[in-house]
């Protein structure tokens, strides 16, 4: 059998990240992991190939090779999904469809073939039994949140890794907490599950092998969610991995409580953990506690970024507009948190709710829902009606992105991170990529852009006062020119 995996497009969002990766002549951040797992679990008989649409084209070719077209996507992904389904449609092939945006609305999809929905691990096995004894059904779904342990080595050699930028791999699935607005509980479970240590570090060499040595992302819900578990076995094994190894940085997702555990950091560190995204919010308690976000409650969160800062570990920061707690000064109080705590990548939103949701079903009740869940929390929409009203939370989120994203206040931000930040000691890796990067940055910002003068401010300053904290201040240099092109696109 002759599988097609597709890969559909996302459009130009914040973590597209697509006026940046132009800078490295690159056109997406990393390979679909989900399609990568599905790959290593289909029978080894049979052909496979990987039609990733955000670094190439789907062609008629491809589609007449094709027994089954395989499609994966997150909500944010869905016209192109669409399209997709219904070019397979019209060239004859089946589609199975499986991933974020089908188990949450799968029936938006009847020319789907076959919906293999949920985790894999559950839900691919029967139907390629059925399919094989000629008795597939349309809908394959589980309740269950299996174990990780016979999850396979994703395949990366089905994908052309010189096309990206970063790999993604996957430790561990759930979240301890109850944030009311986060559909990961309901998806994946309250209970982190893990990989053992061996399997991660099995997935590390296969990339290793392959010549990889750029940045891998940990795409765990929270990787701290079993803390005894990465502490006592799989951060020691990564350690012991990266003696004599160049390149490689990590970066991952976690909860804000990581703070409170200094060994916990120092061995994050120690690993090769250069960033973290952590889910801030707000710093408005009260809507705090209307989330139920209670590990951020009762901290000095400023404080708790730089403490992170200061470890070893970048903060990317997640910050939500549009509580029913929020007042009009909320707006100035993000711009001032933002700004004090050097969360150079911030990623604001207006308060959305996913399908599945606490949250969902309270704007439910209380008649409150509009609209489609965009899937894309940072392009000034909601499906909700803010109690706030519709147009001053728009105003205000206008206000905080194009205040956030000005190249005063950005850079300005830039320089209070680098101030703070002790930098891990992973060895380097040069990538000729990052040397045409620079010459572009130069080009593009230090002559033509209207940062040019914040730019080379920055440019001197780390250059003298932080040598070694070069390459990140350009690397920010270029996210800051996506972040505004992007914000720009969205709220004008
Ligand atoms: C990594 C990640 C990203 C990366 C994506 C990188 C990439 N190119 O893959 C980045 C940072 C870009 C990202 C961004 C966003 N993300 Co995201 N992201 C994740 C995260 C943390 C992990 C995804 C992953 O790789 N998982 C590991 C793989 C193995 O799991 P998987 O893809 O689900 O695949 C499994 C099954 O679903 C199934 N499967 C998947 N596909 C298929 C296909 C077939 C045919 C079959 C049979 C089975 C199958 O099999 C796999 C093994 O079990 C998930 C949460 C999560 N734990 O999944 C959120 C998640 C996917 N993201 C989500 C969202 C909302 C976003 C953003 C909108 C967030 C934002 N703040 O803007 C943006 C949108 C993207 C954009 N560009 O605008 C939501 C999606 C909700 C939805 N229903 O679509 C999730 C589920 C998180 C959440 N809390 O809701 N994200």
């Amino acid at each position: 059998m002759r599988i097609l995996l597709v890969y559909p497009e996302f459009p130009d969002t914040f973590w597209s990240f697509k006026h940046a990766l132009k800078f490295i002549r690159k056109k997406a951040g990393a390979p679909p992991l989900g399609l990568l797992t599905v790959a290593a679990m289909l029978p080894s008989v049979g052909e496979k190939r990987l039609v990733d649409l955000n670094v190439t084209d789907l062609t008629e070719e491809d589609l007449a090779w094709a027994d089954y077209v395989f499609v994966s996507a997150m909500v944010v992904q869905r016209e192109s999904a669409q399209t997709t389904i219904k070019r397979c449609k019209t060239a004859g092939v089946k589609v199975v469809a499986g991933g974020p945006l089908f188990t949450m609305e799968h029936e938006q999809f009847p020319d789907v073939d076959h919906f293999v929905l949920n985790e894999a691990e559950e839900t691919l096995a029967p139907f390629l039994r059925d399919l094989e004894q000629g008795r597939a059904r349309r809908v394959y779904t589980s309740d269950e949140f299996p174990d990780l342990h016979q999850t396979p080595v994703p395949l990366w050699q089905i994908v052309n890794l010189e096309q990206y930028d970063t790999v993604s791999i996957q430790f561990s699935r759930g979240c301890p907490f109850n944030c009311d607005f986060c559909n990961v509980t309901a998806l994946l479970g309250h209970r982190p599950r893990t990989k053992t240590a061996a399997q991660i570090i099995a997935e590390l060499d296969s990339l290793y092998a392959l010549g990889w040595r750029k940045s891998i992302f940990f795409v765990d819900d929270n990787f701290i969610g079993n803390k005894k578990h990465i502490k006592t076995e799989v951060l020691p094994a990564l350690i012991e991995w990266r003696k004599g190894k160049t390149g490689m940085p990590f970066s991952t997702e976690a909860s804000i409580n990581l703070v409170d555990d200094p060994e916990l950091m120092r061995l994050m560190v120690r690993a090769g953990f250069d960033t973290v995204f952590v889910g801030i919010e707000t710093p408005n308690e009260d809507s705090l506690a209307e989330c139920s976000k209670n590990q951020n409650k009762g901290r000095d969160l400023v404080e708790s970024v730089k403490q992170l800062q200061r470890a070893g570990l970048q903060v990317q920061g997640g910050f939500i507009v549009g509580f029913d707690n929020d007042s009009a000064s909320i707006f100035q109080q993000q711009i001032d948190f933002i700004q004090k705590s050097g969360s150079v990548t911030g990623m604001v939103g207006l308060l959305q709710s996913p399908l599945v949701t606490r949250l969902y079903e309270r704007m439910q009740k209380e008649g409150r829902l509009v609209n489609e869940f965009s899937g894309d929390n940072v392009d000034g929409s909601t499906n909700i009606i803010p109690r706030m009203g519709l147009e001053p939370l728009r105003e205000g989120y206008r206000e905080i992105l194009s205040h956030i994203y000005a190249p005063k206040f950005y850079y300005e931000r830039v320089l209070t991170f680098l101030r703070e930040y002790q930098p891990p000691k992973v060895r380097g890796h040069l990538e000729p990529q990052y040397i045409l990067a620079l010459w572009r940055s130069i080009y593009q910002l230090g002559i033509r852009g209207v940062e040019r003068v914040q730019y080379w401010r920055l440019f001197f300053w780390t250059l003298f006062r932080r040598p070694r904290l070069f390459p990140l201040a350009i690397t920010f240099a270029i996210y800051g020119f996506h972040f505004r092109q992007v914000t720009e696109l969205h709220v004008g």
